[in-house]
């Protein structure tokens, strides 16, 4: 074999296997290679030439170590990728996904709700006035109408909102039937506010309505403890404290005794003892009128509370933005909750 032939058959050479690859070691860098004889033929050739001779073999087996070298790293990652392609091997990282911390927390809520007879009302999310305000007897100057509270889209004559509460849909449902009514209705709602920490133009409400013959405060009293002792555990104290809807009348702030110091007071309840968790009422009777119930014959309750606080409380969640970034250091806290 001359300088020529063993050049060419290195330009053409393809190994395609471990059995290839050895042959090739051998012919080109074992211990009695091809290469031998050439550097063994260096002692005759003429002294003006050898210079050159030398560095024509010796570049035939820096390629030779090259080709050798590649073909080693290429047949090592196709054989990984052999192993890969094993369908009898298991999984080594199946990436278990999780569900976000608000689908959680809503999903708790509607079953405990369940359990005692609500079920689940979804209406839109762009609400003409009626049934995100006049419905539910906001005067027609009321703080919450104007722009700097709620997001108004205009299109053609009509004006329309985006729902700054889910209430809007339980007008819907108490327009098409009558009682005895018991829903819920979760839903996104929309606020006009600068995004913080501690508010955002957006948060999920869960809002629940019960109407019958005889409702009373008490009935509301006993639902919600009966909520908060499901969510929080059987230990938890509810306590009601007057407050202003114009929705509702009376109206009251529920706080929950705190569940991480058991009402002692620590720095998530600020030393209270207490944790504001939503609010609640009687149905105004105007309300039920406007939506074409009687107010005689009917009475009714209503609570709503937001989940991000719920969340807030339940997975100490202390930035409300963490819920809407898809930050997955904040989401894959939360893998434990797939099921
Ligand atoms: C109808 C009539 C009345 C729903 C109610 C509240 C009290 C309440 C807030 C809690 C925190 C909203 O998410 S939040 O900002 N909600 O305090 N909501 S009573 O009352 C209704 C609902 C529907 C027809």
């Amino acid at each position: 074999m001359n300088i020529e032939d063993l050049s060419k058959e290195l330009s053409l050479v393809h190994i395609q296997n471990q059995t290839e690859l050895e042959q090739f070691r051998i012919r080109f860098l074992g211990s009695k290679n091809v290469l031998k004889d050439l550097y063994a033929a260096l002692k005759d050739i003429p002294n003006e030439h050898k210079r050159a001779y030398g560095q024509q073999v010796n570049e035939l087996k820096q390629q030779a170590e090259a080709i050798f070298a590649a073909s080693k790293a290429a047949l090592s990652v196709s054989d990984n990728q052999t192993q890969k392609d094993d369908l009898t091997k298991p999984p080594a990282d199946p990436h278990v996904g999780s569900h976000h911390p608000l689908s959680l927390i809503r999903r708790e809520i509607i079953e405990i709700f369940n359990r005692i007879g609500f079920v689940v009302s979804e209406g839109p999310e762009i609400e003409d006035d009626w049934h995100n305000f006049s419905a539910l007897n906001f005067p027609p100057e009321h703080p919450a109408r104007d722009m700097q509270d709620t997001f108004f889209i205009e299109k053609g004559e009509q004006e329309w909102a985006l729902r700054t509460h889910t209430s809007s849909v339980q007008v819907r449902v108490m327009e098409q039937q009558q009682p005895p009514i018991r829903t819920i209705s979760p839903g996104r709602v929309y606020r006009n506010e600068a995004i913080s920490a501690r508010a955002h133009c957006f948060f999920h409400q869960v809002e629940g309505l019960y109407i019958d013959q005889n409702v009373s405060f008490a009935d509301l009293k006993q639902t919600l403890l009966f909520f908060a002792q499901e969510l929080f555990g059987e230990q938890t104290q509810i306590r009601l404290r007057p407050s202003y809807f114009p929705f509702t009348e009376p109206s009251a702030e529920v706080d929950v005794s705190c569940s991480l110091c058991a009402g002692k007071g620590c720095n998530v309840c600020k030393y209270t003892g207490w944790l504001e968790i939503m609010g609640c009422g009687m149905v105004d009777p105007n309300v039920l009128e406007s939506c074409g119930i009687d107010a005689e014959k009917y009475s009714g309750f209503a609570f709503g509370m937001g989940v991000e606080r719920i969340a807030q409380l339940k997975y100490r969640v202390t930035d409300l933005r963490l819920y809407s970034e898809n930050d997955l250091r904040f989401l894959k806290q939360f893998t434990a909750g797939v099921s």
